[in-house]
């Protein structure tokens, strides 16, 4: 598996990256089938976010939509390939709450 779940930002969008490698073609990734903590996308970029001259897949999702709370240690990331391959990727989380201390 080679998906690496780069940023993340608790705030109104959380963004996380589908990385390209020599073996796995982020662009293959269906974005209709993905979820992350139980969230559907909201929107794609198809960027290079780790400037080694491929495209990689950033995905944002509402954090309303995301099934974590201020106890969760990782998220999962799931999605297939226009191939019908499964793919996930797991990374840990720190959550923050607004407005609440
Ligand atoms: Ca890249």
């Amino acid at each position: 598996m080679h998906l690496i779940v780069l940023s993340s930002f608790w705030g109104e969008l959380y963004s996380v990256a589908i990385l390209t490698t020599a073996e796995f073609n982020a662009s293959k990734v269906d974005p209709n089938t993905v979820k992350f903590a139980d969230a559907s996308l909201t929107k794609l970029k198809m960027v290079d976010v780790d400037y080694d001259g491929d495209v990689d897949m950033l995905l944002y999702f509402n954090t309303r939509d995301l099934n974590l709370d201020e106890y969760s240690t990782d998220a999962t990331l799931i999605g297939k390939t226009i191939y019908g391959f499964v793919i996930t990727g797991t990374d840990s989380v720190s959550i923050v709450r607004k407005g609440k201390k």
